[in-house]
């Protein structure tokens, strides 16, 4: 089971490299690792686990932070209509989006990142994306609103890039054009 002593944090380099297009059939390393990520953040989703094994809440986590090269992601999280959304993206990618823009009013955090970092991360508000099951299946959705957000955050995990690298250091917190801000609940 991942434990937050499993997870890099800033300052490591495999968190500033691209990691690499996972081929299928998966090996069995690579199919335990995809249940380990989406375990993890169930895991860090209940207060008894999250408590008992000192686990920051996640709703996403990329095969990056626990110092993997493979280009895999997990997303565990609720959308607007309460519809749970769960799974493990392999490969994945953003075929299309919306010019519009969004943004999390309250910044965003990494699982890799002990620190706040304020400012706005400037996302697409649409996207469809692209990518593999752990079965070898290809998925294509289209997301809105906080799956959007997470998707686009463990995409950029993949590409070596860091949330706090979107954000304007001469203006954190300045207009972000064509932007419908996201509130956080
Ligand atoms: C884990 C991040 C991913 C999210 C950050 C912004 C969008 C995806 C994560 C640090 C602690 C809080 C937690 C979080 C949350 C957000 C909205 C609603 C409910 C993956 N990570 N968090 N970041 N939780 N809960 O670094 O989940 O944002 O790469
Ligand atoms: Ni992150």
């Amino acid at each position: 089971m991942i434990l937050m002593g499993d997870i890099i944090r800033e300052g490591h380099l495999t968190l500033r490299t691209r990691a690499e297009e996972v081929t299928f059939p998966l090996t069995e390393e690579e199919r335990n690792l995809a249940h380990d990520m989406l375990e993890y953040l169930i895991n860090s989703q209940n207060p008894e686990m999250a408590e008992k094994y000192g686990l920051r809440g996640g709703i996403g986590l990329a095969a990056n932070q626990v110092n993997s090269l493979k280009r895999m992601f997990a997303l565990h999280l609720a959308d607007e209509k309460g519809e749970q959304l769960s799974f493990v993206a392999i490969n994945p990618k953003i075929v299309s989006h919306s010019v519009e823009q969004t943004y999390m009013t309250s910044g965003e955090g990494c699982l890799s990142v002990d620190r706040h970092v304020p400012g706005y991360v400037p996302r697409y508000a649409r996207i469809t994306v692209k990518f593999m099951t752990v079965d070898g299946e290809e998925k294509k959705l289209r997301l809105s609103g906080l799956p959007a957000i997470a998707f686009q955050h463990e995409l950029d995990h993949l590409n070596g890039v860091m949330f706090y690298d979107r954000i304007n250091e001469k203006d954190p917190f300045g207009e972000i054009p064509n932007a419908t801000p996201y509130e956080r609940n």
